[in-house]
């Protein structure tokens, strides 16, 4: 029997490796996409033929109700979300909509329509937020820094109660940084490999940024999509978290970003904006996912100085594609 899978977040960065994933894996593959004015395939133009796309929001419950009953999925994967930590900042109401009780419009749609489906939501290492311990792992205590972790918490602790009111089969991925190529623009890592390439290619002279001392724990996201999956094919449902297990600062991403694009005198091309910095920070993440090592067999394989490589290498390339050397 081909299984089916509905993927909520389709045309951000993680929805369009699960789906790539899946559809490897012989899935019938169902994407949640919202309506914009112009639309934003660019992460998914690749496979958009070989997936079905439904119209929905997370804040309109019978869209999500139409949906999971047009999927009939055998897997739910909770991706979408108001993900990006600043914005929450300044749209603190729409966050805890989106991210936090979009969350529990989706369970309700699987709870009437598809109650045997597994249900995989996409927690986060922002719920640590201020940390007492490292490395942390499922029994850290949260204690969020944002509006955008506050709803995470609210998600997570939601489906920890279906699963436990309603023996759904919920499980949390509660996954640390990971990065790509197909990341947004406003997220570190990829602001600042797209900012390299173009002082590479004497486009511009700088990159704005905020606090250069906070420190991530950062993967590769084609790898944590696999976790994910893996989460929903454990026989019970349970929380895992994803990381490296290593933590670099945010300078020493830009540091090493520059010296890959071979231009060594990088605090002369990054200037400090006020801007960038956040009411309340989060100083520092590294995850211990042994858990995930001795049940599922996942383990993050890119390390640090790959990921920052994988990522200038990738916006030099596409600069060159659109503006070929002489
Ligand atoms: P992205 O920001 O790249 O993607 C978010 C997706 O959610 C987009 O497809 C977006 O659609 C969709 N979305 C936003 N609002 C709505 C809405 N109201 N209704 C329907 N869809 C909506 O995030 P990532 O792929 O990086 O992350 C996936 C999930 O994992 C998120 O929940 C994120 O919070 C969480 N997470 C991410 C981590 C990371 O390091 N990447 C780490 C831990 C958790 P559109 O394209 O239209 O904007
Ligand atoms: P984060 O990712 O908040 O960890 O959330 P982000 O890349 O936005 O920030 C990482 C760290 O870099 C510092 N920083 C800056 N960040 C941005 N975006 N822009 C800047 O100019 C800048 N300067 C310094 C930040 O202060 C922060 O400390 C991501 C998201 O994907 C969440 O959805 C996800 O849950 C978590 O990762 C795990």
């Amino acid at each position: 029997m081909v299984k089916s899978a509905l993927v909520t977040g389709a045309t951000g960065q993680d929805g369009s490796y699960l789906m790539e994933l899946l559809l490897k894996k012989g899935y019938e593959v169902f994407g949640l996409v919202r309506r914009l004015s112009v639309p934003n395939m660019g992460n998914i133009q690749h496979i958009v033929d070989r997936v079905t796309l439904i119209d929905g929001d997370l804040i309109d419950q019978s869209s999500l109700n139409a949906a999971v009953k047009e999927a009939d999925p055998d897997e739910v994967y909770s991706l979408a979300a108001q993900s990006f930590v600043a914005t929450s900042f300044v749209q603190p109401v729409l966050t805890g909509e989106i991210t936090g009780l979009g969350v529990v419009r989706l369970l309700e749609a699987v709870r009437a329509n598809a109650p045997d489906a597994r249900f995989y939501q996409a927690s986060s290492s922002e719920m640590f937020g201020r940390v007492d311990r490292e490395p942390q792992d499922e029994t850290t205590p949260f204690h969020p820094r944002s509006p955008y972790g506050v709803a995470k918490v609210y998600a997570y602790w939601a489906c920890v109660n279906y699963r436990e009111a309603h023996d759904l089969f919920v499980s949390n991925g509660i996954l640390f940084n990971h990065e790509s190529e197909r990341r947004g623009l406003e997220f570190l890592t990829r602001k600042v490999s797209h900012g390299v390439a173009r002082i590479h290619a004497g486009l511009t002279k700088s990159i704005a940024l905020g606090n250069l001392d906070a420190k991530r724990d950062w993967g590769y996201a084609p790898e944590y999509v696999d976790l994910m999956w893996r989460v929903l094919q454990h026989r019970e449902p349970d929380d895992f978290v994803g990381a490296t297990g290593e933590s670099h600062s945010v300078r020493e991403f830009v540091a090493e970003a520059f010296r890959l694009a071979g231009i060594s005198d990088w605090e002369k091309h990054v200037t400090m904006d006020d801007k960038n910095l956040r009411p309340s920070e989060v100083y520092n993440l590294r995850g211990d996912a042994s858990k995930a090592k001795r049940i599922l067999g996942w383990e993050a394989k890119t390390r640090f100085k790959d990921l920052v490589r994988t990522m200038v290498e990738a916006e030099i390339r596409a600069l060159q594609q659109v503006r070929p050397a002489r």
